[in-house]
């Protein structure tokens, strides 16, 4: 057969055995099945959630919260695409492979653990801002398939002995993120790069893990959540281009 990418590389359609005998499993499999659910719920009737960035199908609504002065606010993201499946969104947003080319506020990546073809455990730096202390963050990032032409990435918080928090220059923070994609096509039709339409759900709660100034932690957050979900975007198209769709 001729492969014109590496098709073992892609995200599985189920989950892959070496993830379900992980002592990570369980909470893996709880936090997915929780984000998943809960990222194409809408924002529409639920209280709180304020729109901040329009741009095309792309609406950014956020919540404001503050847990002891430290500003947590969840963001919510909605976006669609065509052109692209699902599978391919989730292809490069879980490949570290590719995520110096897209990710703008990383400094440096590590693999901590490649339990399966599906879970990986990453340590990150990011870049610093000012006058805040520098930030990394350790976690589990899981890609699987849902119903409904689903795929979808999470990303969780976790610790391991040889990455102790806060032992450096840098401050741990705690993340829970979650990309959604769900692609649909028009009945009667085989899916191809013409028809395909995707829509994304992106929903990020960051803790920023020790004291950073709200107003300046609020103007970054403005800034770089639609710089994160345009610049991811299109790359994805640009990567997808002139290649075969893989649903
Ligand atoms: O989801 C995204 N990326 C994934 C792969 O990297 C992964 C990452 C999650 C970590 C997100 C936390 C990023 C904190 C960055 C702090 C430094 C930013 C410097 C920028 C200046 C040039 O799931 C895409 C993530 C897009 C992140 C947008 C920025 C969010 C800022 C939230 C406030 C962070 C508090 C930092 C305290 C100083």
């Amino acid at each position: 057969a001729e492969h014109t990418r590496d098709e073992v590389e892609l995200p599985p359609p189920a989950v892959d055995n070496r993830l379900t005998v992980h002592t990570l499993w369980p909470e893996i499999d709880r936090i997915s099945t929780e984000q998943i659910q809960a990222a194409f719920e809408g924002v529409g009737g639920q209280i709180g959630w304020q729109l901040f960035a329009e741009e095309g199908d792309m609406r950014m609504y956020r919540r404001e919260v503050e847990v002891d002065g430290m500003v947590m606010d969840p963001l919510k993201a909605m976006h669609k695409v065509r052109g692209v499946s699902a599978r391919e969104m989730c292809h490069y947003f879980f490949n570290p492979r590719y995520r110096y080319e897209w990710e703008t506020t990383l400094e440096n990546m590590n693999i901590v653990e490649a339990i399966s073809s599906d879970a990986i455990v990453f340590h990150q730096t990011f870049k610093r801002i000012w006058p805040a202390s520098q930030r990394d963050a350790l976690f589990w990032s899981h890609v699987r398939s849902a119903p409904q032409h689903t795929y979808a990435v999470t990303n969780h918080s976790t610790t391991n002995e040889r990455y102790p928090a806060n032992s450096g220059a840098c401050i741990r923070l705690i993340v829970t993120v979650c990309l959604a994609c769900r692609s649909e096509w028009p009945p009667g039709q085989q899916p191809s790069r013409d028809n395909i339409t995707t829509s994304i759900a992106y929903c990020s709660t960051v803790n920023p893990g020790g004291w950073a100034p709200a107003g300046v932690l609020r103007a970054v957050y403005k800034r770089e959540y639609p710089k994160f979900l345009k610049r991811f975007t299109s790359y994805v198209l640009e990567q997808c281009r002139d290649k075969p769709l893989v649903m």
